[in-house]
């Protein structure tokens, strides 16, 4: 008793004392967010992320301005339309290497009788990336780059859809343009759906509480790792709920950045972000040919739907 005792005050100092960073605001701060029910992750099926990210692989590689974009764009917006939320495509022109490009972000807010007010923001955002490298000379499928966090987001829109007051306080978004063209997210080469999503927050009349970007989530054996520039509370929040869901052994506080498309939701928007990724480092296929469902598991999307659900779950209920 004791010891839990003391490892419940040491969790509540360190949830609550940060120094270097300001404070994630809570659910009684600005804006009042429905707590989602400690039964929320346990609803989350990891065969249903599976499934969505199978249909997504389908339509064929997923580079910007590609056939696989468009249809896996048309494949979210029928399945999340069918679960109540409204989607929103977000267009822009960007410069890259090799020319202009025409961009296509996706938005979706639960708002199942109007059509919601994308000038104002809700708390949470969930993000993942929806485009694939391009590679001319292979077929590059991106099963968990970028479809396993894809995939999983459709399914958390369906667990959240029976938690209406929380599906209310969350918007889904689909960046394009995460991969760099060249070979690397270098300068102004890559995220450019992220940065085009963090500039335009900035004209809605509020800005959300924080972001939770997923990249690279589906992997049977790798562990994911908690991105080392996501918000000291957000990073003990998710260990916290990574213990208590049992996944400790799978969930790894990673000491060095990795650039994703948090990057400019910080930069750009000041925004709080949790980033979770997969060790890609321990994969072999990262960025090749190999990158497909075999590698993939419905109880790893599982573990990381519950583990999302979880840290939403805590986020709303103090
Ligand atoms: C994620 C998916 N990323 C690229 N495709 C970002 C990344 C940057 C991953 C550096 C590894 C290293
Ligand atoms: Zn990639």
């Amino acid at each position: 008793m004791i010891k839990f005792l003391a490892a419940s005050l040491s969790t509540l100092f360190f949830l609550t004392s940060c120094s270097e960073q300001e404070e994630v605001p809570s659910s009684s701060a600005a804006s009042k967010s429905a707590p989602l029910s400690a039964n929320a992750p346990s609803e989350f099926s990891g065969e249903n992320a599976y499934a969505h990210v199978e249909a997504l692989t389908s339509f064929g590689p997923r580079p910007p301005e590609s056939d696989g974009y468009r249809k896996s764009l048309q494949y979210l917006e029928k399945e999340l339309g069918q679960l109540g939320w409204k989607t929103q495509r977000q267009t822009f022109k960007g410069d890259t290497p090799t020319g202009p490009i025409n961009f296509t972000n996706l938005l979706a807010r639960y708002s199942p009788d109007q059509d919601p007010d994308w000038t104002t923001s809700v708390p949470y955002l969930l993000c993942s990336h929806l485009d694939t490298k391009r590679y001319p000379n292979i077929v590059f499928l991106g099963a968990n780059d970028s479809g396993s966090s894809s995939g999983l987001l459709v399914e958390l829109a369906r667990v959240l859809q029976n938690h209406e007051g929380s599906a209310k306080s969350v918007e889904l978004v689909f960046f394009d343009g995460e991969e760099a063209i060249l070979e690397n997210i270098r300068g102004r080469d890559g995220l450019y759906g992220s940065k085009f999503y963090a500039g335009q927050l900035n004209n809605r009349s509020n800005k959300p509480q924080l972001a939770i970007v997923l990249d690279i989530v589906g992997d049977k054996n790798i562990p994911l790792l908690i991105g080392s520039d996501s918000h000291e509370n957000l990073k003990a929040h998710t260990t916290a709920a990574a213990t208590t869901l049992g996944l400790s052994d799978k969930v790894v506080l990673y000491q060095t950045p990795i650039t994703d498309d948090h990057v400019p939701l910080m930069a750009r928007a000041q925004l709080p972000v949790l980033h979770l990724i997969g060790d890609f480092s321990q994969t072999t296929y990262w960025h090749t040919a190999k990158d497909t469902m075999d590698n993939l598991s419905p109880e790893a999307l599982e573990n990381t739907g519950k583990l999302t659900l979880q840290v939403l779950h805590q986020l709303t209920s103090n």
